[in-house]
């Protein structure tokens, strides 16, 4: 998928040292799967880059995007992502409130016009003029269109926004939909996943800045480096489906024993995502290691497909 180039904002430049900035781009560049060499040129990128300003929009979602992501552990990750771009507005993580916070996100997107990020969590309600959800009296639907109007890229973070998630699931009362329903005419990057593994926010992020263009995308404009391969084939239970060991209830021998949740329901097999590599809160763990199946959460309509529990059909010999 082409990924075109997209020019830098005006805004001063960072002040992270070069040794911290070079930590954080061999980080990112290890996640990206880009090799050695390109750690020194994001490092470059990014020291010469002027910060990016972002707004950060969320419309119906839970928070635990943004929780996810300021649970970062990678050591210099958080502080250096806030240092790389300029979060001008976030409802969650800003100091501003009230009207204050309405108008440091137009200001940012007039000082910024066609420069700056729109990332967006959360399902945009459609329906009746898409009045179910709205921020200071203003329906997320029009909110989104009027700043994705003159914002250079748009990453959906999150399965709700990037297909609509929870929000979509039957019966979807609100005519919810992810942002590229809405907005076809724009660099767009789904980092999809219920919530996404927080580097996987980041590196996007870096990437944009540092390249000027968004990483290479698969066929659902998720970040191939984030989405490589099924949970299935990198998670450290399948050598016991490759023997046929299955758990067959939560609190059996086979469970007790760390055997394959396959037939509790897992969908790790059809399942694109870093989780069973990368996992959460600083590598500690993920779901299936706490011994629950995967539920499917980076892939659209992952709410409607299939029961948590209900086990895919078809196993074969993977
Ligand atoms: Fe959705 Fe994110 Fe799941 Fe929650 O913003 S992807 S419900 S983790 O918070 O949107």
């Amino acid at each position: 998928m082409s990924t075109p180039a997209i020019e830098s904002t005006g805004q001063p430049a960072q002040t992270v040292s070069r040794r911290a900035l070079l930590q954080f781009s061999s980080a990112m560049c290890s996640l990206l799967a880009l090799p050695a060499a390109a750690a020194s040129a994001m490092a470059e990128g990014l020291a010469k880059t002027p910060r990016q300003s972002v707004v950060w929009l969320s419309f119906q979602e839970c928070t635990g995007c943004t929780e996810s992501l300021s649970r970062s552990y990678s050591p210099t990750l958080e502080s250096l992502i806030f240092d790389v771009v300029s979060l001008d507005y976030h409802h969650t993580l800003q100091a501003a409130s009230g009207d204050a916070a309405e108008q440091a996100r137009d200001a940012a997107a007039t000082a910024n016009k066609g420069k700056y990020i729109l990332v967006v969590d959360g399902a945009v309600s459609t329906k009746d003029g898409g009045l179910y959800s709205t921020i200071a009296g203003v329906a997320n639907l029009d909110m989104l269109r009027a700043l994705a109007r003159d914002a250079k890229a748009i990453v959906a973070v999150g399965t709700c926004a990037a297909f609509g998630g929870i929000a979509k699931a039957k019966p979807n009362p609100t005519g919810a939909v992810g942002v590229q329903e809405i907005v076809s005419d724009k660099p767009l990057i789904n980092v999809s996943g219920c919530p996404p593994v927080p580097e996987a926010i980041a590196g996007v992020l870096a990437h944009l800045v540092a390249f000027g263009k968004p990483p290479e995308l698969d066929r659902l404009k998720r970040p191939v480096a984030f989405f490589p391969a099924t949970i299935h084939q990198r998670c450290y239970r399948r050598p016991f489906y490759r023997e046929g060991l299955f758990a067959k209830s939560f609190d059996d021998e086979g469970a007790r024993k760390g055997y394959c949740l396959y037939y509790l329901g897992c969908k790790g097999p059809v399942t694109r995502g870093i989780c069973a590599t990368r996992k959460w809160n600083g590598g500690v763990s993920f779901p299936i290691q706490s011994g629950h199946g995967c539920l499917g959460c980076t892939e659209p309509n992952f709410w409607d497909r299939a029961g948590f529990y209900q086990p895919l059909e078809g196993r074969g010999s993977r």
